[in-house]
């Protein structure tokens, strides 16, 4: 089966919410050794994304989103286990600190940015999600981060974002990081009102910027 197919067999596995036709997928993709990044984002992230449309258009339940949300961060956790197993991890091209932010438990997306900045030799501190501001600053702080990323899909709390730029700013602590934010209801408007260095649309492009940014 080409790589093209099992993308879109990804997809419909999440839009079905077929456990087991997810699964098998990604096992065919490890055994012919295809790129599981482009599986990743083409595939299983098209579904997620398409059904989060659904949800909000009222044509799915929760609890079915729910479902399929464990589905999609199981196939995360497993890729990301044979990315770092792989050679994707072998240099470091800086540090991350990433989280989401506190009062927010969405961290689909931010798991995908973390398994492809990890791929692309980022050293990466996953911090999880609904995570307090000063938790952020102070693991920054300790491991020496170059950037910190923050993920927010909740439009109460994107303001969290600005919290702990502020608290760098407050602290001189501004300029010894990059801010990336991101997040589905995130723009590069909110990125440049709220003084980030970077805003990204997706995973992909938030391993780009990230490499640029440091
Ligand atoms: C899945 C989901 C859930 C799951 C979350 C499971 C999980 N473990 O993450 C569950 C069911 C738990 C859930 C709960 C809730 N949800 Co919800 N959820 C969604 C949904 C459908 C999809 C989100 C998702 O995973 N998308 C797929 C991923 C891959 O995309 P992504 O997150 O955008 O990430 C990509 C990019 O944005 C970017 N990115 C992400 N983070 C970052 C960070 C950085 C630094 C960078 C650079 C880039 C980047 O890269 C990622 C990969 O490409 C969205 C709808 C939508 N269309 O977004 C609603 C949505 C976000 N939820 C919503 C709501 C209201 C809620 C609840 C409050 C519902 C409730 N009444 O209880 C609770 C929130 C509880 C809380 N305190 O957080 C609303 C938010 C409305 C708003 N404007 O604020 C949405 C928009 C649905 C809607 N239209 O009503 N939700």
């Amino acid at each position: 089966m080409t790589l093209e197919t099992l993308c879109q067999q990804a997809t419909n596995s999440l839009l079905d919410m077929d456990e087991d036709l997810a699964y098998e997928t990604l096992d065919a993709a490890i055994a012919a050794e295809y790129n599981l990044t482009e599986l990743l984002t083409n595939g299983y992230s098209v579904g997620m994304q398409e059904l989060g449309e659904q949800f909000s258009a009222g044509e799915v339940f929760l609890p079915d989103l729910m479902y399929a949300a464990e589905i999609m961060q199981t196939v995360s956790a497993r890729i990301e286990e044979q990315m770092v197993d792989g050679d994707g991890a072998a240099e470091t091209s800086g540090t991350a600190v990433f989280c989401t932010v506190q009062g927010d438990v969405h961290d689909i997306g931010k798991g995908i940015c973390c398994a492809l900045l990890k791929a692309g030799g980022f050293k990466v501190y996953d911090l999880g999600r609904d995570v307090d501001p000063e938790v952020i600053v102070a693991k920054a702080e300790e491991v020496g981060a170059d950037i910190i990323g923050m993920s927010a899909l909740l439009t109460t709390t994107m303001t969290v974002q600005k919290t702990v730029i502020d608290m760098l700013t407050e602290r001189g602590l501004r300029e010894k990081y990059k801010v990336m934010v991101g997040g589905a209801p995130v723009t590069s408007r909110w990125a440049e009102k709220i003084g980030a260095d970077c805003y990204s649309e997706d995973a992909a492009d938030c391993v780009e910027k990230a490499g640029t940014l440091i």
